[in-house]
């Protein structure tokens, strides 16, 4: 498989594991889960034909590791970004001191009132470098990072979760633990 096509086959794999299932007719688990036989025979039956060394592939080189396998090989699921109510149950973990986030200018007057909010996702997502949230800013134009207090808000009762990708994850940031120069 070349990169567009790996590239292309994660993005319907994002679709359908994280967004929309149905367009596939598939139905996720509470956590999730789908069964990779039955994920691959729906893909199949909507025009998309991926082996499962296809499909091995795409989750062992996507750069974000956005795709986990459960340990009997039987079963596959995102790792964050739903949308659809799935509860992934990871453990409440002890966050850095601080995180990152990244955006755009367009969105800092509205975080500066509100908040970070989750938006259409589960949770808002922080990242524990700044070229990562750099990268996440990019996608919707000129990146602004923004630090957040991540320890403080630990300590005052905030809960975090560590996902097995690497991305942290809180309902909702208040203002007061962003640093927005
Ligand atoms: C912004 C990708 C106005 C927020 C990435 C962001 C990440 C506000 C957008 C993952 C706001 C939501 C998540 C407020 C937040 N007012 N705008 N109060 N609070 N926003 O895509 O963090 O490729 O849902 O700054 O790499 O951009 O999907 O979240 O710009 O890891 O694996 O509202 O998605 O990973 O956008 O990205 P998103 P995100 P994947």
């Amino acid at each position: 498989m070349d990169e567009k096509a790996r590239t292309n086959f994660s993005k319907f794999l994002s679709l359908v594991l994280r967004h929309r299932p149905e367009a596939i007719g598939i139905r996720l688990d509470g956590q999730g889960w789908i069964a990779i036989d039955t994920l691959l025979a729906q893909c199949c039956a909507h025009g998309r034909d991926i082996s499962r060394p296809m499909l091995d592939e795409i989750v062992a080189t996507n750069s974000k590791r956005r795709f986990a396998v459960s340990e009997d090989g039987l079963r596959i699921r995102a790792s964050q970004g739903h949308s659809v109510k799935v509860e992934l149950g990871y453990d409440a973990a002890v966050p850095p001191d601080v995180l990152y986030h990244g955006t755009v200018a367009e969105a800092i007057r509205s975080i500066r009132a509100r908040g970070l909010d989750r938006m259409r996702r589960h949770h808002v997502h922080l990242s524990p470098d700044t070229a990562t949230a750099q990268a996440v800013g990019a996608r919707r134009g000129k990146p602004v990072v923004l630090r957040v207090h991540a320890g403080r808000m630990h300590r005052d009762g905030h809960c975090f979760y560590l996902s097995a990708n690497g991305v942290w994850l809180t309902p909702a940031v208040p203002p007061g633990y962003i640093d927005f120069e």
